[in-house]
């Protein structure tokens, strides 16, 4: 089921009220001076909790790590009822995606791919994740997901996951 960006009949629909609605913040925790200087200007805006240097990100890249905690959805499983949307929220300093996928796997950045046991193959994404990429401070809303289990994960850092189980 294609995950979308909200639009005014999507929230419009009965079911997808605003309490009736299950939130995810995207988050991370990247210091903007040392991730700037490492990736460009801009790469990462500043947030309050933005103290976690770029060495000491890669550092964390590893299998044994499973990549930075801090780069996380606050939700690793969680189940809504039919009808019910996510609101998906990027409350960190870098560009994250929420993509449905149908595996889990690599994005192919491999120093953050470094982060996943070696051998694991490249995530598939289900549909065009291209509308499921946020900037800082952006959110989108994954309205109409099918009854069963639907996984995401961020196209951009591999260990960023959640599972959700819709209830028909
Ligand atoms: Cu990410």
């Amino acid at each position: 089921m294609a995950a979308g960006l909200a639009t005014a009949g999507v929230l419009a629909a009965p079911a997808a009220t605003a309490s009736g609605r299950t939130q995810i913040q995207v988050q991370d925790r990247c210091d903007p001076v040392t991730f700037d200087a490492a990736l460009g200007a801009g790469s990462c805006v500043s947030t309050r909790d933005g103290t976690v240097t770029f060495a000491a990100f890669l550092a964390r890249a590893n299998p044994h790590d499973g990549g930075h905690g801090a780069w996380n959805f606050s939700r690793k499983d969680t189940h809504i009822d039919r009808g019910e949307a996510l609101h998906v929220s990027n409350t960190g300093g870098e560009v994250h995606s929420f993509t449905e996928v149908s595996r889990f796997g690599t994005v192919g950045i491999a120093p953050l791919d470094a982060a996943l046991p070696d051998g694991t193959p490249a995530a598939l994404p289900i549909g065009d994740p291209a509308t499921t990429f946020l900037p800082p401070g952006a959110a989108l809303d994954v309205a109409g997901l099918s009854p069963g289990v639907h996984t995401f994960q961020c196209l951009i850092h591999p260990w960023m996951r959640t599972t959700v189980e819709v209830r028909g």
